[in-house]
């Protein structure tokens, strides 16, 4: 082998070699500019051909051509290899683990009792009542008297109140004193649902509050029946909790109606089956309702042989109780952010 061949290769394979060492982009570029660059070592070699005889140039010319194109391949390969490493390396570190939880973003929410409250007025707005709200300080003429309950009246007991300036002017017990005050200022026919916050001087336990929002509802018409008030207390029912609800209505007492009942539905939590919730009847007392009494629409100025009404009322903790499985009122104000967050 002639000695510019040998030169040659010992040239070729220092590049190729280093070429594998070089490990980032500024050393590939140094060995670029080292061997193919105008001053790099195989441009030196090139040159030294034209000192050789001339029989001998072509093929040592052939032999430096083939060895730069061998040298410029292997420099785009390792070009392309190191810049797919850089991109590895970028990929890793910026990895996103999308398997890890999530940071909880804390977003506001209602409050379960006002959650149902709307709920509750947005199925009586669709049957045509209108929505009213009242004072929370009362009169006792609105709270007692007007609805049939005068005082030293035993019925007075049912509804343990606050007084603010005894014996006039008290904390209302139910929102049925809007029914007086609204047909005081209203002609019949009357459609109308009261919600709003009620007050009892009583202990708390799992079922009672000193404080509870209550839904009054109310409607005068002529020729009202009992079946209009099951028509209108059934449907709500079947849209609070499903279609296929089963109601049932029994005989109760509340002053300012005549006749007077409770209605119950089918337990919502065991489906009539019977549990702890139901005390194994099946049946949740929900609300109370009744027709007018004759001398409630006297005391406001109707004629009870003209129009006559019903009434009915429900505490907002309790459907809401029935319905998310509830078994304490007193959660519902507790503040504990645990029992809230569950219903945002
Ligand atoms: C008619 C009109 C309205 C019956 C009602 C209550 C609410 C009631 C208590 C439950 C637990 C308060 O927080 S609590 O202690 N709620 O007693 N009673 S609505 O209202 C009526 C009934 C009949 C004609």
């Amino acid at each position: 082998m002639a000695a510019i061949d040998v030169a040659l290769r010992g040239l070729t394979d220092r590049a190729l070699l280093e070429l594998t060492r070089a490990g980032d982009r500024s050393a590939i570029e140094a060995w670029r500019t080292g061997y193919l660059g105008r001053s790099g070592a195989l441009s030196l070699h090139m040159r030294s051909i034209g000192q050789l005889p001339s029989e001998e140039r072509p093929a040592a010319g052939q032999a430096a051509n083939a060895a730069k194109d061998t040298l410029e391949a292997a420099f785009a390969a390792r070009q392309r290899e190191l810049e797919e490493q850089a991109l590895d390396q970028r990929l890793e570190s910026e990895h996103i683990d999308v398997t890890l939880p999530g940071r909880p973003i804390h977003t506001g929410g209602l409050h379960p009792i006002t959650h149902t409250l709307r709920r509750i007025l947005e199925i009586f707005r669709d049957m045509g009542f209108q929505v009213a709200e009242g004072p929370e300080v009362e009169l006792d003429w609105y709270n007692f008297q007007a609805l049939n309950i005068p005082p030293e009246h035993p019925a007075r007991d049912m509804w343990d109140t606050f007084y603010v300036k005894p014996p006039s002017i008290l904390l209302r017990t139910h929102t049925s004193p809007m029914q007086a005050r609204i047909m005081e200022r209203t002609r019949p026919p009357v459609r109308v649902v009261v919600p709003g916050r009620c007050y009892r001087y009583e202990g708390q336990d799992a079922s009672h509050e000193w404080m509870f929002y209550q839904v009054e509802g109310l409607a005068v018409d002529k020729g009202l029946t009992m079946a209009d008030l099951k028509g209108v207390l059934v449907a709500f029912a079947r849209r609070i909790f499903w279609p296929e609800i089963q109601t049932r209505f029994r005989c109760d007492y509340f002053p300012f109606v005549e006749p007077g009942v409770e209605m119950s539905v089918q337990c919502p939590l065991c489906r009539g089956e019977g549990c702890r919730v139901c005390k194994t009847t099946g049946w949740i007392e929900l609300l109370g309702a009744g027709m007018v009494h004759p001398r409630v629409l006297r005391n406001v100025g109707y004629d009870p042989d003209v129009v006559n009404g019903f009434a009915f009322g429900m505490g907002a903790e309790r459907i809401a109780m029935v319905k998310h499985g509830v078994d304490d009122i007193r959660s519902f104000y507790g503040n504990d952010l645990r029992f809230l967050q569950q219903f945002t």
